[in-house]
């Protein structure tokens, strides 16, 4: 029998052991730096509507997966004050485009730990009990904890939300399809600063059969774990 999410390529996921105790809700770098007014994408001149508009269905996914018990890990890409991981390329490359990291901003230092912009926005915020990772570069696995945790938590499925579809969401859904993790993307639930990125992004999941997992809607993924 099994439970699956109504997906593509193929329904989720592939064996339909789809369980609270070994799924994981994983919500990447919903923070005011890269979904609200002063952060580190509006300082680059992107349309900050793009970005807020996956607020809502992952709210929506958010407050359903807490009720039927399913893991939810919060990530927030930032570095560290004194800026000593950061790669120099990174900030150079981020100054030419006006948002130089760890340079002050409307919200504070761009991209650093514990400034008001490195903030997860608070219709988001986790919940007590909720794990949080904190990463200096685009994949949630590198320079983390985050493959042990989910060791440990016996986690085989991972469900993708969060910004951006293109950068740190297809990095880390690249990863953790290579590291064996059952990856499904949510469509509504992401976005990326440039529609067509979002759009190839999405196909390049689908393609060869779902060479890097599944996308699916945030409707059906509550479907499937509330049938
Ligand atoms: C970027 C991210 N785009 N969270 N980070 O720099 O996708």
């Amino acid at each position: 029998m099994g439970r699956f999410v109504d997906a593509e390529p193929y329904p989720y996921p592939y064996n339909g052991d789809l369980r609270p105790e070994n799924t994981v809700l994983l919500i990447i770098d919903m923070q005011t730096d890269f979904c609200g007014i002063g952060g580190y994408v509006d300082k680059m001149g992107y349309d900050l509507s793009l970005t807020r508009a996956p607020i809502k269905p992952i709210r929506q996914v958010l407050t359903v997966s807490r009720e039927e018990g399913f893991h939810v890990i919060h990530t927030r890409e930032g570095h560290r004050p004194d800026l000593s991981d950061l790669p120099e390329n990174k900030q150079w490359r981020s100054r030419q485009i006006g948002a130089g990291i760890g340079d002050p901003g409307p919200c504070g230092k761009i991209l650093v730990r514990g400034e008001p912009g490195w903030e997860i926005i608070p219709e988001l915020a986790p919940i007590p009990g909720e794990t949080i990772i904190d990463k200096p570069g685009k994949g949630s696995f590198y320079a983390t904890d985050l493959d042990l945790i989910l060791q440990r938590k016996g986690i085989q499925n991972i469900i993708l939300t969060g910004v951006t579809t293109d950068v740190c969401v297809h990095t880390t859904m690249r990863d953790a399809n290579d590291r064996g993790y059952e990856c499904l993307l949510l469509s509504d639930c992401t976005a990326a600063t440039d529609y067509g990125n979002y759009l190839a992004a999405i196909k390049m999941i689908k393609m060869q059969g779902g060479v890097f997992g599944t996308v699916a809607d945030s409707a059906a993924f509550i479907q499937a774990i509330q049938g």
